[in-house]
């Protein structure tokens, strides 16, 4: 818009797309779009927690585990090392798109150095959540946290693992035992599961790379490369509001930890935005909206839980949030999505500081004792009241819109390269 001007996915170095709020912005319909024009789509994060729609052609796609550029049939995908992998899942999900059209042959790849989330890992995310009572976290109950906890702890199993059987099995005896004395006893077959792994090992050698090697090779023969984030900034480990997060780097880094990609070979980081705030699960939301104007989001919004059909809590644009996040990514721009959502409101309330004692703070507190304490200072802008869900130009949006849009990149200082008007892969303003 003047300002700023951008390029298109780069032709020479790593492109990743991130999410910059608490998930489910929109990032597997960017990151469709730009498989376009992709030779490789990676996953460097999260496991089957993440879910992303896309909607192309009238035919919906939920991805859990597997990258969304698998839609483009030019694009191989590959699943990195920072994945945790539930095995059923993966063929499962490889299953339901296959049965939607897709021909994944030969250009899906997962790393041998994934760890792998198993049934025991997923029956102990539930008893963790119940043993936390109130406090729970609120997790999908996939067995993410605990699939990273055994790979911090140096007990987890990996995908090249399951190449040697045995080795594999008694390695597996010792994890479940080790969980039991833990959380006491639990139903579980441990002899059976050893048998079922027997069968993923074959069923999965074809799929298996050193990604250390496949993603070095493809950026030698300069081949388009597009990371495709999963959850997002404040569900990360590390920056999130933790204890209220996921269980892994969800931000930046992650992306050169999950992958082996030197931090050097990324050019461009694209954060999705969505034009108000969702979060899924338990912990602090300042901007949520508890009242008929949060239903009202949830509603007009779809919010509701790709992965395992919760509502979502909704909320006001929270700019406190995106700065942070704009700190840590370091967005070379934006895909702001979900616009058309706000079509009908009069007005709309936009986050721009958190007051304690009437002086604003300087960034988001890690402390949420703190964040419970803020008063939120609001700006209010005014509502459009008409449909974009046709806009295709930035020029086509009406005042009230373009306004909305412009403060947005104002406060940020980043540019929107996006705006998303609808479900749809060409339900997208492009700003370039
Ligand atoms: P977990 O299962 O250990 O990763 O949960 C920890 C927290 O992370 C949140 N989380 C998510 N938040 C938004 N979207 C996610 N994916 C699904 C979706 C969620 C769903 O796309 O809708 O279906 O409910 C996702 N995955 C994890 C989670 O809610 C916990 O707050
Ligand atoms: P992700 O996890 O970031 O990929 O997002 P999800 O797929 O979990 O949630 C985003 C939801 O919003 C999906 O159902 C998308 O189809 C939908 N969506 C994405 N962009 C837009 C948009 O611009 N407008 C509308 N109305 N829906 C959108
Ligand atoms: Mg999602």
């Amino acid at each position: 818009m003047g300002l700023f001007t951008t390029s298109n996915i780069s032709d020479v170095g790593v492109t990743v797309v991130l999410g910059s709020q608490w998930g489910d912005e929109g990032k597997g319909k960017l990151v469709d779009l730009l498989a376009q024009e992709a030779d490789i789509c990676a996953r460097c994060a999260g496991g089957n927690n993440a879910g992303h729609t896309i909607v192309v052609n009238g035919t919906k796609y939920d991805f859990h585990l597997l990258p969304s550029g698998l839609i483009n049939p030019n694009c191989t995908s590959i699943v990195g090392s920072g994945v945790v992998v539930h095995l059923p899942s993966f063929f499962e999900e490889l299953k339901t798109l296959e049965g939607k059209g897709l021909n994944t042959s030969g250009r899906l790849f997962i790393s041998d150095r994934a760890h792998l989330v198993f049934d025991f890992h997923q029956i102990v995310d539930g008893l963790k959540e119940k043993e936390l009572g109130q406090s729970s976290i609120g997790t999908t109950k996939k067995g993410i946290g605990p699939a990273y906890s055994s790979k911090a702890s140096r007990s987890g199993l990996r995908v090249h693992h399951l190449s040697n059987h045995e080795a594999f099995a008694e390695k597996f005896r010792k994890l479940v035992e080790n969980r039991k004395k833990r959380y006491g006893h639990f139903e579980y077959d441990v002899e059976a599961e050893i048998e079922r792994y027997k069968d993923f090992a074959i069923r999965l050698k074809p799929y298996v790379v050193d990604s250390v090697s496949f993603m070095h090779k493809s950026l030698t023969l300069r081949k388009k490369v597009l990371v495709e984030g999963a959850n997002a900034l404040m569900l990360d480990l590390d920056f999130g509001t933790y204890p209220y997060v996921t269980s892994s780097n969800t931000t930046i880094g992650g992306v050169s930890t999950g992958l082996g990609i030197p931090p050097s070979k990324i050019d461009k980081v694209i954060g999705v935005m969505k034009a108000y705030t969702t979060r899924v699960g338990g912990g602090p939301f300042p901007t949520e909206l508890t009242d008929e104007k949060g239903e009202y989001l949830q509603r007009v919004g779809a919010e509701y839980g790709v992965t395992t059909g919760r509502k979502r809590r909704c909320g006001w644009l929270d700019l406190v949030v995106l700065k942070y996040s704009t700190l840590i990514n370091g967005y070379t721009s934006l895909n702001l999505t979900k616009l058309d959502v706000l079509d009908n409101l009069n007005e709309l309330k936009v986050a721009t500081a958190y007051c304690i004692d009437g002086k604003p703070l300087e960034s988001f507190p890690a402390d949420l004792d703190v964040l419970e304490k803020v008063t939120v200072q609001y700006e209010i802008l005014h509502g459009w009241k008409s449909d974009i869900s046709k806009c295709r130009r930035f020029s086509e949006l009406p005042e009230n819109a373009q306004k909305y849009v412009k403060f947005i990149e104002n406060y940020l200082g980043v540019p929107i390269e996006w705006i998303g008007v609808g479900v749809n892969r060409e339900d997208m303003i492009d700003l370039k």
